[in-house]
């Protein structure tokens, strides 16, 4: 594999079982990486990078050279078309997220009405919480009934075509008045999406301005609408996750076991997958064949989906999805949708990996596909399970490679226990969260989230940034990539809050047995970071509104669409929010400026880009203390670092 040559930090990776498996495979010239496709993609174009190259009709691709081509063959100058394409990618990130909802609603519909279902409703109370939020009459308190109308009220947002989306009512008061005034209340989901295609059809938005706040209100439809949507069905149909220790990193392949990898997003086929590879026939089978057990390892964000409900390893986030395959000791693969990496087919190639597609979405060319249906999961995810532990007797023991790395993390918080354990469980309240912030215990809390990047050094910016904040009494959530991350780095035991985090901070991970970053999940768990939000302005005594907060969100090595719908339904729910990074619209002056100042007048929220992540400490720090001096609370008792 040739070398990186574009090393910023000089390393491709933070993560050392990362960068063994890299090294053991250095020399075979069959293999490549995202690493040195980066490489081979430099230099990457510059008009793409700045956002002012427009394909969108047939007189282009048009794009802008100052002096020369000042606007497209229509005349759209380098504002519209930077911020069209911008609101392109949020509206694709928001149908990631929002189809990845309405599939779970359809997997509720299935567990109540299906016949003899591989689902049922574990989280009763949840559907009695969603039931009550959607306006949906309890009535003689029939679960099934309750179901029904629940998972009525949910489909009905996707398409809903009067009014406003439901859950936005979750939000303060004023933010929900702020939206209305501004017409930024979220319609129907696939409505927000619709209409931004639409608007950026050649032609028709042209003022950046309202095509950026089209943008807002089609995040604001993922985050406050799919997204907590799938979040809030998941829990009712799967569980809401409570606190749990589980194992993260390479480390986590078994050498005597049958490695099987689930890689992806949605927790339907992975929740029966787990189901089936304990099945004692399987297991038996597994026996038979020379292996201890049978060992479900996670990727991604399915990953996180099943580690926070059963406490299931993580082998690895984004950028290790090629790396575990290259370890030589996955028997198999099975993939579902979104931020799996095309090449994962030419990889297997190389190792006695079997690859298994199973969304009707998503198929890859020259690989096995077990469509995945609701009717028929339990009996798909053991038919995929077997094919497994057949593939177990051809790993090629001399050619595997074995990184150590398994780190020890706490996993499972959700908005509903992050209250039960900063409140004790005999009152469930947010009040000594409030409470931390207002004495000065803690300084603020940040939500860190999102992807991995070969563009920067892999886990670097999560974890260096977790690190810097709560030092500084900063209490970090995480999800996704970013979570997996801080966990690998050992950031997610309790314990190493007396080590890393700030007097205060410490004080409370030591009463209540947290640690300093708490795993929220997987990305449309954001949502639960919205909820926590509302919680703690409902709470009382840091102020009427989420921007009032002394808060922030980052997502430092960021890569999908989804983060850029993420990013925005933060800003627009009034949150400031870092990227490494920025938003490929460089090539516009104007769009940058909406962004990272004007829009806060609108929202109360607003972007910064800052690629190192210490710096990027610094500002979300920043941006706390400020907010604690508008709310007139003194300033942080103890933060080692002032
Ligand atoms: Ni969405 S966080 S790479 S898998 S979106 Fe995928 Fe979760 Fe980023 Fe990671
Ligand atoms: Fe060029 Fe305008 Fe067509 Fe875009 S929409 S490709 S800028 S002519």
């Amino acid at each position: 594999m040739p070398e990186n040559k574009k090393e910023k930090s000089g390393k491709k990776s933070a993560d050392p079982a990362s960068l063994e498996v890299l090294d053991a495979v250095k020399d075979n010239e069959d293999l490549d990486s995202a690493w040195n496709r980066y490489d081979d993609m430099q230099p990457q174009c510059e008009f793409g990078q700045d956002g002012i190259c427009c394909r969108i009709c047939n007189m282009g691709p048009c794009r802008i050279i100052p002096g020369k081509s000042n606007s497209g063959v229509c005349g759209a100058t380098a504002d519209t078309i930077a911020a069209r394409n911008l609101v392109r990618m949020i509206a694709a990130g928001a149908a990631a997220h929002s189809d990845h909802g309405r599939d779970v609603v359809h997997t509720l519909i299935e567990a109540i009405e299906g016949e003899d279902p591989d689902y049922e409703v574990k989280d009763y109370k949840k559907l009695k919480k969603l039931a009550r939020d959607f306006g949906v009459d309890e009535g003689n308190g029939k679960k099934d009934q309750l179901a029904t109308n629940v998972a009525d009220k949910s489909l009905a947002e996707f398409g809903r075509q009067k009014g406003v989306l439901t859950l936005t009512e979750r939000a303060p008061d004023e933010r929900y008045e702020l939206w209305e005034e501004e017409g930024l209340l979220p319609r129907g989901v696939d409505r927000e999406i619709v209409e931004t295609m639409h608007r950026t059809h050649m032609g028709v938005d042209t003022d950046y301005r309202h095509i950026l706040k089209q943008g807002l209100r089609c995040a604001l439809s993922d985050g406050w609408g799919g997204t907590m949507i799938a979040t809030d069905v998941q829990d009712v149909l799967f569980g809401t996750p409570e606190p749990l220790q589980a194992r993260v990193n390479l480390g986590v392949l078994e050498e005597d076991s049958v490695n099987l990898i689930v890689h992806g997003h949605e927790p339907a086929l992975s929740e029966v997958f787990v189901e089936a590879a304990r099945d004692p026939d399987l297991i038996e089978f597994a026996n038979d064949r020379g292996a201890e057990n049978i060992n479900v390892a996670g990727i991604c964000c399915t990953a996180n989906e099943i580690l926070m409900r059963h406490g299931i390893p993580v082998a690895g986030n984004f950028l290790q999805q090629e790396l575990a395959i290259m370890t030589g000791m996955v028997e198999l693969m099975m993939v579902d949708v979104q931020c799996i990496m095309p090449a994962l087919s030419k990889t297997v190639k190389n190792f006695h990996t079997d690859l298994v597609t199973t969304s009707p979405k998503a198929k890859f060319p020259g690989v096995e596909h077990k469509e995945f249906s609701e009717e028929s999961a339990l009996k798909t995810a053991k038919d995929i399970v077997k094919k497994g532990i057949e593939n177990f007797e051809n790993r090629d023991r001399e050619e595997q490679t074995r990184p150590e790395q398994k780190e020890v993390l706490v996993g499972g918080f959700s908005s509903e226990s992050v209250f039960d354990f900063l409140g004790g469980t005999y009152r469930s309240t947010y009040r000594p969260l409030n409470d931390a912030i207002i004495d000065g215990r803690l300084l603020g809390a940040a939500g860190v989230v999102g992807c991995n990047n070969p563009d920067t050094c892999h886990d670097y910016n999560h974890t260096e940034l977790a690190k810097e904040l709560i030092k500084n009494d900063v209490l970090v959530v995480s999800t996704g990539c970013s979570a997996i991350a801080d966990g690998k780095a050992g950031l997610m035991k309790p314990e190493v809050a007396f080590e890393m985090a700030g007097e205060g901070l410490e004080e409370i991970c030591r009463a209540v047995g947290i640690p300093p970053v708490l795993h929220l999940g997987s990305c449309v768990d954001n949502s639960r970071i919205l909820t926590l939000l509302s919680n703690m302005v409902a709470e009382g005594g840091l102020g009427n509104d989420i921007s009032e907060l002394p808060v922030a969100g980052a997502a430092p090595e960021w890569m999908s669409e989804k983060a850029v719908s993420i990013g925005f339904y933060f800003v627009a729910s009034g949150v400031y929010t870092l990227l490494n990074k920025p938003f490929p619209v460089t090539g516009s002056e104007n769009v940058m400026d909406f962004l990272t100042e004007d829009i806060e007048d609108l929202v109360g929220g607003k972007f910064a880009f800052e690629e190192d992540p210490k710096k990027a400490a610094g500002l979300i720090i920043d941006h706390i203390k400020v907010k604690r001096e508008e709310l007139g609370l003194k300033q942080a008792m103890y933060a080692k670092n002032g």
